[in-house]
């Protein structure tokens, strides 16, 4: 496969941006994250059950927070205030997705995910909703199986998303019948983390291998960055994911914004779009 290597460096030149030392750590935060559950009982409880409907994005954000709160004690000897934990890059990434309009009806037949409308709602039409599903409530559903959140799998109920409820999977044997080992591999990831035998470079090694695995049955081009990025193992904690973001597209693309012209892209935003275009189909980004 011909890859420009251009791809590679610009994603390389990212990551190796030093953080100014006086930002924060909660401004490095995804947005909404201090409004979204951080333990169980945030969720609604109806019949003895928590409900959380991952088509709202507080609730999906939630399980993202559950999970970085639920992990943290074994990233803590790796730096201070969680900021070293390898899960960030998910939360961070979808909220980008939140914050670029992706996770709003791109048909424009609803006023889902639109400022004007149901801001928090995550359409199902949204094929970054769909793809971040993955990402999301089937790591959380392995972690729930996995032992680490200290959650019991009859305690919660993944709400279905109004249309194409088979599209997704709600619990772990549901998931494991739609994505086979995929789930497995999660649930192994999250038993290595609690071994003590575990260690950072470990960690970061099984967290690409199925993240990779899963962005690359969308064959898209963000998967094959996404895999690039895998082959060599960049950290995903929290300050290098924010820096990281600030070369991607920050609105959703229309058909006059060509790389790398684009007005209102800074430099970085503009090539990391070309090399995006460079790896494939542009269309798909959008
Ligand atoms: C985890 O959540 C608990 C309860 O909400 C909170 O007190 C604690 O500070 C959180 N820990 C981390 C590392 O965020
Ligand atoms: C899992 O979800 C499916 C529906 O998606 C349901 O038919 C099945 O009973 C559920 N299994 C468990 C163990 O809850
Ligand atoms: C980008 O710039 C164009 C032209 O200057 C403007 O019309 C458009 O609203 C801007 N878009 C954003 C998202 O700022
Ligand atoms: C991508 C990956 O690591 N896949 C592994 C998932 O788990 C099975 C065994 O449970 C392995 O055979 C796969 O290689």
């Amino acid at each position: 496969m011909a890859v420009p290597a251009s791809w590679v460096w610009v994603l390389v030149g990212c990551f190796s941006v030093a953080v100014a030392e006086d930002s924060s750590i909660s401004t490095l935060y995804p947005p909404l994250w201090e409004e979204s559950p951080e333990q169980l009982n945030d969720y609604r409880l109806e019949d003895r059950k928590h409900i959380i409907n991952p088509w709202v994005f507080t609730d999906r954000m939630g399980l993202y927070r559950i999970l970085l709160n639920q992990t943290a004690t074994y990233f803590a000897r790796y730096g201070p205030e969680n900021e070293q934990n390898i899960l960030w890059g998910l939360p961070m990434q979808f909220g980008w997705q939140y914050k670029t309009g992706r996770l709003a009806d791109p048909t424009g037949g609803t006023d889902c995910g639109y400022e004007h409308g149901e801001l928090l709602c995550v359409s199902v039409d949204s094929w970054w909703a769909d793809v971040n599903y993955f990402l999301s409530v089937v790591p959380f559903l392995a972690a729930v199986d996995s032992g680490i959140l200290g959650i019991s799998s009859d305690q919660i109920t993944i709400s279905p998303p109004p249309l194409d409820q088979m599209k997704f999977c709600y619990n772990i044997s549901d998931c494991r019948e739609l994505l086979g080992e995929t789930i497995d591999n999660w649930t192994a990831f999250f038993k290595y983390m609690q071994l003590p035998s575990s260690d950072f470079d470990g960690l970061l090694k099984h967290l690409y291998t199925y993240y990779s695995d899963q962005e690359a049955n969308f064959e898209e081009n963000w998967a094959i960055a996404v895999t690039y990025l895998a082959a060599a193992y960049l950290p995903t904690t929290l300050y290098k994911t924010h820096r990281f973001q600030e070369g991607l597209p920050p609105h959703v693309l229309s058909d006059t914004d060509i790389a790398p012209f684009i007005a209102n892209f800074t430099s970085l935003q503009n090539e990391v779009l070309l090399s995006l275009t460079d790896l494939g189909d542009i269309d798909k980004l959008t």
